[in-house]
């Protein structure tokens, strides 16, 4: 018997293989989940599609987060498809290149609030439509987060800020949606080569600095943030819900 048997999860943020969001969908079909998958931009479909079938999948939807109307859409299609929904997973994030490098105080305004609509407006927007197809008791939503949205990380700039605003709007969320017996929980992620930590400037001396000084000696996996959110989405984590685990090798908890 699996954790997720029977359990329907929508996973939002697959890029490739390497994409953290790709591990946790792998985690979950192995605890029994029946899967849907979204893909952000037209040029994706074609890299998302083979791996969502290699998993049996037959959801593979087009849903940009910038638009109402691509959510509206996701979600009508889930409600027809699937008439309710246990598990989603929110694993987007996006900066413009040139707001990851250099100085903070030169981020420009459509650098922040494009950095802010699809890294933390985009929880909410999802969340509110999920909520209706939501199963009372036995749903989760599961968000991707990062140590730079409490510390300062160089480069890490304003997504930082952004992810400050998501870590914020898991607590709200929680709080506001858990009479609906929805749970809302972020993970707080350690540094993977991914496409979209290639794009942070200095990406490698994050690795190197965390393989040298967390308690771990390591850096982590996508299968080890995999399993978080397995446990998270499962009833295993039925008490649990507005928190912001770390699956960092232990790394936030070193200071001098
Ligand atoms: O070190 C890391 N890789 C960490 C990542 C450490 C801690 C947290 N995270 C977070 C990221 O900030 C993000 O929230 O994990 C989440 C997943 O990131 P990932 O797996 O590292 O990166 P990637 O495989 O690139 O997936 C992110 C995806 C996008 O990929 P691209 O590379 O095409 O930007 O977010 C999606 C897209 O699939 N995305 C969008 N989806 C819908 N609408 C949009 C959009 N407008 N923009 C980006």
């Amino acid at each position: 018997m699996g954790l997720l048997d029977g359990r329907k999860a929508l996973i939002m943020g697959v890029a490739n293989e390497r994409s953290i969001a790709w591990a946790i969908a792998e985690a979950f079909k192995k605890e029994g989940a029946e899967l849907a998958f979204t893909y952000g931009a037209e040029v994706l479909k074609d890299r998302v599609t083979p791996l969502a079938e290699s998993v049996g999948s037959k959801l593979i939807l087009p849903c940009d987060v910038t638009k109402d109307e691509d959510i509206d859409k996701l979600f009508d299609k889930i409600k027809e498809e699937w008439g309710s929904l246990n598990i989603l997973v929110h694993s987007i994030a996006f900066a413009k290149k040139e707001e990851l490098k250099g100085r903070f105080v030169d981020t420009s305004r459509d650098g922040f609030s494009l950095a802010m609509d699809i890294s933390a407006y985009s929880l909410v927007a999802t969340a509110r439509r999920a909520l209706p197809l939501m199963v009372k008791g036995e749903s989760s939503i599961v968000t991707l987060s990062y140590l730079g949205a409490e510390r300062v990380v160089q480069n890490y700039n304003v997504m930082g800020v952004a992810k400050a605003a998501l870590e914020s709007s898991v607590k709200y969320l929680a709080a506001d949606i858990g009479q609906d017996g929805v749970r809302v929980n972020a993970i707080s992620a350690g540094p993977i080569k991914t496409l979209a930590a290639m794009g942070i400037s200095g990406f490698s001396n994050i690795l190197n600095a965390v393989k040298e000084k967390a308690p771990l000696k390591q850096n982590v996996t996508s299968y080890d943030v995999a399993g978080t959110a397995t446990y998270l989405a499962s009833d295993l984590a039925s008490g649990v819900t507005g928190e912001i685990i770390y699956v960092d090798s232990g790394f936030n908890i070193i200071g001098f």
